[in-house]
C-alpha cells in the first residue's frame, strides 16, 4: 500500500517559527515519526508545497500512483474551491488532518472547503495528527 502525505503553505516553517502556536517540531521530525510508523506496512511518500495548483495537481496525479492521501492542506483548507474540486474528482480516498483544532481557534478557520469531500477529518493532536492519519488511511484497505 502506498500512502501520499501532502503539505500545504508555510508548513515547511514547522518547529522554526511560531512555536508558542505551533510547537517546535519540525515537518521534517513528523516524516520521520510517520515513516517509522509504517514500516512494513506501508510506502510513504511525504510532501510539503506553498502552492495551491501544485497541490491540485498532486491530488490530480496521487489516483494513478496511490492507494490514499493524507493532507494537511494548511491555510487552503479554509479558502481553495480549487483543491475541494481536486478531491471530489479523484477516486483516491483523502483523510484531512490539522495539527490545531481548527474548531477551537478563530471563526474562520472552523470551516473546511475540503471536510465534505475527505473520508474524514483529524485535528487537534498536534504532530500525532499525522500518525493518526495514517492508522486512518491503512484501515480504509480493511473496509
Ligand atoms: O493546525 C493545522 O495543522 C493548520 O492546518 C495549520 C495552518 C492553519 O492555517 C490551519 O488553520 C490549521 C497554518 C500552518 C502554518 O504553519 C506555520 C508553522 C510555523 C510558523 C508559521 C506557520
Amino acid at each position: 500500500m502506498k500512502i501520499l502525505f501532502l503539505n500545504g503553505p508555510n508548513l515547511n516553517l514547522l518547529g522554526q517559527r511560531q512555536p508558542e502556536v505551533y510547537g517546535t517540531t519540525t515537518l521534517a521530525d513528523i516524516e520521520s515519526a510517520v515513516r517509522v510508523q509504517a514500516e512494513g506496512r506501508a510506502e510513504i511518500e511525504f510532501r510539503q508545497t506553498n502552492d495551491e495548483g501544485e497541490l491540485v495537481t498532486w491530488i490530480q496525479d496521487a489516483a494513478s500512483s496511490v492507494d490514499a492521501a493524507v493532507i494537511n492542506a494548511a491555510g487552503y483548507t479554509h479558502t481553495s474551491v480549487a483543491l475541494r474540486d481536486s478531491i471530489a474528482a479523484s477516486d483516491v480516498p483523502v483523510i484531512e488532518i490539522h495539527l490545531s483544532n481548527i474548531h477551537a481557534r478563530e471563526e474562520f478557520r472552523h470551516n473546511s472547503l475540503i471536510a465534505p469531500v475527505c473520508e474524514g477529518q483529524i485535528c487537534g493532536f498536534g504532530p500525532t495528527s499525522y500518525v493518526l492519519g495514517l492508522e486512518a488511511a491503512l484501515s480504509l484497505k480493511m473496509d
